[in-house]
């Protein structure tokens, strides 16, 4: 059967967007898309996103794979792609919102001048029941609590954005051995659904910078969920303002954790890089 598919990137976080509105379930299996996301015998992508049919009166569903198959619950980067992918499909005018069902809930991305996209990420989740981790007491934050990897004790604070995150603030991010200590943070047991790994260097209280280890699908350029999750933990340890530029290898995301409705708001760029066909 042939597909055709779409290449985006936010910040060089890039995807495989699927047009999935004909069909309630996703078009590709994860082994389908494991073999696409691969950069040698694939398209080459961070993940495959399915844009379907809307469920519970939202406009459309997004899911997503990341490139080792598993399935995460959200995608701050995607969802932006997932917006100007939809406006391509639609052709609609500017300003416009879309209401997504995710399996984090329903996340809503604005369209925007100069292909920006805002996009209200809802409230972050703070116990530990919720990241989830077995980090502290399941009704408590997971704020600044001990953590040895690699026979190192770090001192990590959790936040799930619907995706579950570990940041860890450092001197200076440029000196972590992300390749190393990347998969170590992923999978170690305190963490029963595995964990987004994040890295922060504040540079000023309105400027970090920030190096990602993603579940299931290693170091990339650029994590919105994880840009969203930094912005709060430095927030809760008292870094940082609520609103702050976080600087990635890819670029720079704006985030702003609300003091008026305590959702995030991110905003960044979306960029379509090329359309194709492939067989499976
Ligand atoms: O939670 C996970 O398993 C992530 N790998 C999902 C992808 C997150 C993403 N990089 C983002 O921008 O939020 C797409």
């Amino acid at each position: 059967m042939e597909f055709e598919f779409t290449k985006y990137h936010g910040l060089g976080n890039d995807f495989i967007l699927i047009d999935n509105r004909a069909a309630a379930e996703p078009l590709l299996t994860p082994d389908q898309a494991v073999q696409l996301c691969d950069r040698h015998f694939g398209i080459g992508a961070d993940g495959v996103i399915f844009a379907l049919p809307g469920q519970t009166g939202t406009d459309y569903t997004m899911r997503i794979f990341n490139s080792d198959g598993s399935e995460p619950e959200m995608c701050g980067n995607g969802i932006r792609c997932l917006a100007q992918f939809l406006a391509e499909l639609e052709t609609v005018s500017i300003p416009h919102t879309y209401r997504i069902h995710t399996l984090a809930g329903i996340i809503s991305p604005r369209l925007e001048a100069a292909g920006q996209v805002k996009v209200d990420m809802g409230e972050p989740r703070l116990l530990a029941a919720e990241i989830p981790t077995t980090l502290g007491q399941p009704d408590q934050k997971v704020v600044e609590q001990a953590l040895v990897v690699a026979e190192q004790t770090w001192s990590v604070t959790c936040v799930s954005m619907g995706n579950p995150h570990c940041i860890t603030f450092v001197e200076d991010v440029a000196a972590i051995a992300l390749e190393s200590l990347g998969p170590q943070f992923e999978t170690h047991a305190v963490f029963p659904k595995k964990i987004n790994v994040e890295f922060i260097q504040v540079v000023r209280p309105d400027y970090l910078k920030m190096r990602v280890w993603e579940r299931g699908a290693g170091v990339t350029l650029a994590c919105g969920t994880g840009a969203c999750a930094a912005l709060v933990a430095a927030v809760l340890t008292g870094q940082s303002e609520p609103r702050a530029i976080v600087e990635l290898p890819g670029g720079a995301l704006q985030i702003e954790w609300s003091p008026a409705d305590h959702h995030v708001y991110m905003t960044g760029p979306a960029t379509k890089v090329f359309t194709g066909k492939f067989e499976l």
